[in-house]
């Protein structure tokens, strides 16, 4: 393969801006896909994006244009999937950095542009959705060529829809995205892997940028960090499928079946190269840190080895997943998960649930504090119910956020307000051209996370968006807020809140369960204690329930199988932890168990 002829490059944006719109315009255009197999975003090839209309994946396919060889990665907008984004630019040498001309640049446009510059791709501004009676065209190609500095012919201008500009955008892929750049280093393979698939009969298959050297079929290969040598069965590119090719050169992105099925051994971001080779690891990436953590358990705990295997098999589409195997005396034994945010937590569990025919349940997401105690040992706490008793707690610091926001300018005070009211401190803000307004802002996850995404929504009707970064941690005044009833406390229904808002968390958790708890044969206190104090309490009174009552006459064995079932239901309660009050299971699960709405 005549290296001057390859162009790797990406398709980078905020969420919805026509990414994968325009790479079907563009594999249109060069005939990678027959017209029969062609539809709408045809790379979000999952069930899951295509009912959501949302990239979750990035998804690599090769293309011809003329001599011109084209390996394009499309890339998901939403900002709770930026780690694919990062690792699709470790492969690339150019973005096609898009931005729908009905809305302008909106915060993961200056998210996404950041770490295309950080890893020195060649940047092609693209105005998308130009076919739209909405679009601003000269607007937002002004606000273009304020952003990147560059002229204005360097814009280009794209539809979709009826593929207007494509042709000149192929040109323009052609012109400004550099070839690869091969270090000669003879004849060593080396190359980054980026992603991965399995299949049950070839094990697992690495997604590669190829950096030196040629892979072969056959070929004794090594993984650097697992440091697993396995034996190549086949190497190929996307077409999208993956689809068998002679051999992977310098320069190539591609795959390599490693026939490898334990999962657990291959990571993204480990090098790939020849056994024998001398040649050092490439840099790789970092594995995201997670933002925020659920417990995720099968409703039935013989599901546990299978929701074991299932996790494990789903990280390999999804190398941003992490999880430990814990255990709740309530649940039973499950894992604690971490996610990239809440959009994040909602497609794994979609997953999990759909793809693996599992029934789990969820529990309410929460963010990680770090706690110093007062003989100065430090630990991550990311489970409620493990955070230490305030008399044993010299300080905790928690992780800060910068916020990005670009919003209508109608809607700066009740966003001010918005911010104000989950401890945001703006640190800028900007005007654009159109009059809207860019905002930066500095707060605690814990407030980001506090439905802070839906309020911004509501205010600005949709026309804000979102992005952000996470900052060191900062020191935090958050308390451990415990739920009792019957004067025992209920771990599950522990929380960490900050100091200010604790008596209105405390006030809301006890109305709710004094709402949906059942009454119980005698007066049950329901109460909220933070820092050993009890902070707010409601009583139930008592009800008088007799299971056989309605029972007369002489049905003995119908009378015998209801107190069999009673007393079966009190050895439940009293493995729920509080030994006289019976938690039924759907109380339980409304007080634990995430919600989407
Ligand atoms: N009018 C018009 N609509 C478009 C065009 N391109 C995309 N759309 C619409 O915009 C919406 C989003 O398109 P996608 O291609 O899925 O956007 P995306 O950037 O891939 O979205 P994510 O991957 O989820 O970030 C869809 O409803 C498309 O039909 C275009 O050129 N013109
Ligand atoms: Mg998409």
């Amino acid at each position: 393969m005549n290296l001057s002829h390859i162009r790797n490059f990406s398709i980078i944006a905020h969420v919805d801006h026509g990414k994968s719109t325009l790479a079907d315009r563009l594999l249109e255009r060069t005939n990678t896909i027959p017209a029969r197999l062609m539809r709408d975003q045809v790379l979000d090839r999952m069930d899951l994006e295509r009912e959501r209309g949302i990239t979750i994946k990035m998804q690599p396919v090769r293309m011809r244009y003329g001599e011109y060889i084209l390996n394009l990665i499309d890339t998901p907008g939403h900002i709770d999937f930026s780690y694919e984004v990062s690792r699709a630019l470790h492969a690339v040498e150019g973005v096609l950095l898009l931005v729908d001309a009905t809305q302008g640049v909106q915060a993961q446009t200056l998210t996404t542009l950041a770490a295309a510059r950080a890893q020195k791709c060649v940047i092609i501004p693209v105005l998308s959705k130009i076919d739209s009676p909405a679009a601003r065209i000269d607007d937002v190609t002004t606000e273009l060529i304020q952003l990147l500095n560059v002229p204005k012919e360097d814009i280009l201008a794209v539809s979709g829809k009826s593929g207007e500009g494509v042709d000149e955008l192929l040109e323009a892929i052609v012109a400004r995205v550099p070839p690869p750049h091969v270090a000669d280093k003879g004849d060593l393979a080396r190359g980054l892997v980026f992603d991965f698939s399995y299949s049950t009969h070839r094990g697992i298959a690495v997604y590669l940028r190829v950096f030196d050297g040629t892979f072969r079929a056959g070929d004794k290969l090594r993984f650097h960090a697992a440091g697993r040598e396995f034996s190549a069965l086949e190497t190929g590119i996307f077409t999208p499928e993956e689809t068998p090719a002679l051999s992977l050169s310098a320069g190539e992105i591609g795959y390599i079946v490693t026939g490898i099925k334990e999962p657990g051994v291959v990571a993204v971001g480990d090098t790939v190269s020849a056994a024998k080779g001398s040649l050092p690891a490439l840099a790789g990436y970092e594995r995201p840190r997670p933002v925020v953590w659920a417990s995720v358990y099968p409703e039935d705990q013989n599901d546990l080895p299978d929701l074991r295997k299932a996790l494990l098999r789903l990280r390999l589409s999804d190398s941003s997943l992490s999880f430990e195997e814990e255990s709740s005396g309530v649940l039973g034994r499950g894992f604690r998960c971490g996610f990239l945010g809440l959009l994040h937590l909602e497609i794994v569990t979609e997953r999990l649930k759909r793809e693996f025919a599992l029934r789990l349940i969820v529990t309410i997401p929460t963010i990680s504090y770090r706690v110093t105690r007062i003989n100065g040992s430090q630990e991550t706490v990311y489970t409620p119910a493990k955070f230490p008793d305030h008399g044993d707690i010299k300080g905790i610091e928690e992780p800060w956020a910068i916020v990005t926001i670009i919003a209508p300018s109608a809607t700066t005070s009740a966003l001010v307000q918005l911010l104000y009211e989950h401890e945001g401190e703006i640190s800028a803000t900007e005007t654009y051209p159109d009059g809207r307004v860019e905002l930066r802002a500095e707060m605690p996850l814990r407030e980001l996370m506090r439905g802070f995404f839906d309020k911004l929504k509501n205010i600005s009707s949709g026309y804000a968006s979102l992005s952000y970064e996470i900052l060191p941690l900062r020191s935090a005044d958050v308390q451990r807020l415990d739920v009792l009833v019957a004067e025992e406390p209920v771990p599950a229904f522990a929380r960490v809140v900050a100091s200010r808002r604790v008596e209105e968390e405390a006030e809301k958790m006890v109305e709710r369960l004094h709402a949906i708890l059942p009454r119980q044969l005698f007066t049950t206190k329901i109460q909220a204690r933070a820092m050993g104090r009890i902070i707010s309490s409601r009583t139930l009174s008592a009800a008088r329930k007799d299971v056989t009552g309605y029972l007369y006459g002489g049905d003995v064995s119908r009378k015998k199988k209801l107190l069999e079932k009673q007393k079966r239901g009190k050895k439940k309660l009293l493995e729920r932890g509080t030994g006289r009050v019976n938690i039924p299971e759907e109380v339980f699960m409304k007080m634990v168990q995430a919600s989407y709405e």
